[in-house]
């Protein structure tokens, strides 16, 4: 180990909330408590599974499987649509929570953050108390679980805090209490080691973090690119990226990626239609506008394409959003298999083209507008699917 590669003194804690989604449907419905709660779809609808409780787990059943194998695994399950409204609300509360400890917190999704409180901990008593004030503070106020690690680094805190899910706690404070975790396990447990790399690998016998560490930086890079640089980095407990504070968002994005491969355009519509409906949300909540709509579509042999359309008046309705993301995946070849599809909105505007020019103009995207607001307002208060846009399909083939 490089002892001068350890930044002196830094502590991060990395939050992370367990079985997000489900874990709120539970709270807010307990006669489902105890239960297999998968959230996704219903089951004999399209769709994957975006997460479930940990009972669900003990079926097999995991984040992006079809919900067909989910439900085959577990019939008995508890199936319900995800409601981001709801979940973007609990997001923003836990939020705020984290911030009390510092102003140096990243939140890297809806329900995971990184806190450097290198320069605040000894403020509320030092990291291990903040820690525990966190996970105290989100139970009594949010009736929710997290599990929370604290590391000299990032990668340390990610890895700490999934070390004891769910409800867990965990800390990473040296490279010693590193290398005894770490060094016999898969080579997986790596931050940027997935699947594919982990195949690499395994073709040249190397299967634990203690056979990587044996490889030294040349063949890495010579087998994985610079990707390889961070490997032989990340496989070290060295990490010097800092926890940087969310700036206002450029784009808006979300992924999926099929555990089975699939070339069924109907089933990838569905998935698309999911997405869309959340980053339509996120653009009201944040009173946003896009102009861009960016399709990526990763296939099978791991090569990625996008395809773009930008459009002179920004929208931010479900319908119109979903009709280009549709536009963009007739553009894409149908004889190949998929594993990953996604949808950013980028070209970010305050103010749509109807609010700018609102009284000059008396026309129909005006009504369009009002109509995709109020529906907004509808579902904000009675739940996401109380109403469903009007969403067009002929742009199905
Ligand atoms: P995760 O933190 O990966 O999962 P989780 O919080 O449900 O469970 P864990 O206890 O293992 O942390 O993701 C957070 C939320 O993001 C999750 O509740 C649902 C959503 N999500 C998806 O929609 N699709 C996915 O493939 C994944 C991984 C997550
Ligand atoms: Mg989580």
């Amino acid at each position: 180990m490089d002892k001068g590669d350890v930044m002196p003194g830094r502590t991060i804690i990395h939050v992370d909330m367990d079985a997000f989604y489900a874990a709120i449907e539970i709270r807010d419905n307990p006669s489902l408590k105890g239960k297999p709660v998968i959230i996704g779809a219903l089951p004999h609808q399209r769709g994957v599974v975006s997460t479930c409780s940990y009972e669900a787990r003990k079926f097999g059943i995991r984040s992006a499987m079809n919900i067909k194998d989910a439900y085959q695994r577990c019939p008995d399950g508890v199936y319900l649509r995800p409601s981001f409204e709801k979940y973007e609300a609990v997001s923003s509360q836990i939020r705020k929570i984290l911030l009390e400890f510092t102003d140096i917190a990243e939140f890297v999704a809806l329900d995971e953050g990184y806190l450097d409180i290198t320069y605040t901990s000894h403020l509320f008593g030092g990291p291990e108390q903040i820690a525990w004030e966190i996970k105290k503070r989100i139970k009594n106020e949010l009736q929710l679980t997290c599990s929370v690690g604290i590391g000299y680094n990032m990668m340390t805190a990610k890895l700490a805090s999934e070390e004891k899910k769910p409800d867990g706690f965990y800390k990473i404070m040296n490279p010693e209490d590193l290398d005894a975790l770490i060094l016999g396990r898969p080579v997986s447990v790596i931050y940027g080691v997935g699947k594919k790399t982990q195949e690499i690998l395994g073709k040249y016998g190397i299967f634990t973090v203690k056979d990587l560490r044996q490889l030294d930086m040349s063949f890495l890079k010579s087998l994985l690119g610079s990707h390889g640089i961070d490997i032989y980095h990340m496989c070290r407990g060295i990490d010097h990226r800092e926890v940087t504070p969310n700036e206002e968002a450029k784009s808006y994005g979300r992924e999926t990626t099929y555990q089975e491969n699939t070339n069924d355009f109907n089933f990838i519509r569905n998935t698309l239609k999911e997405i869309v409906k959340e980053l339509a949300l996120l653009l009201k909540q944040e009173k946003k506008w896009c102009r861009t709509v960016t399709l990526k579509i990763k296939f099978s042999d791991m090569n990625s394409i996008t395809r773009s359309q930008t459009v002179e008046e920004p929208i931010n309705d479900t319908n119109t959003i979903y009709n280009i993301a549709c536009k963009l995946l007739n553009k894409v070849e149908r004889n190949r298999y998929i594993r990953l599809v996604g949808l950013s909105l980028s070209n970010l505007t305050n103010q749509s083209f109807q609010q700018i020019s609102f009284d000059m103009l008396d026309n129909a995207p005006v009504k369009k507008d009002r109509l995709s607001n109020t529906l907004f307002q509808l579902k904000k208060k009675h739940g996401m699917n109380v109403i469903r846009d009007p969403i067009d399909f002929s742009n199905k083939r």
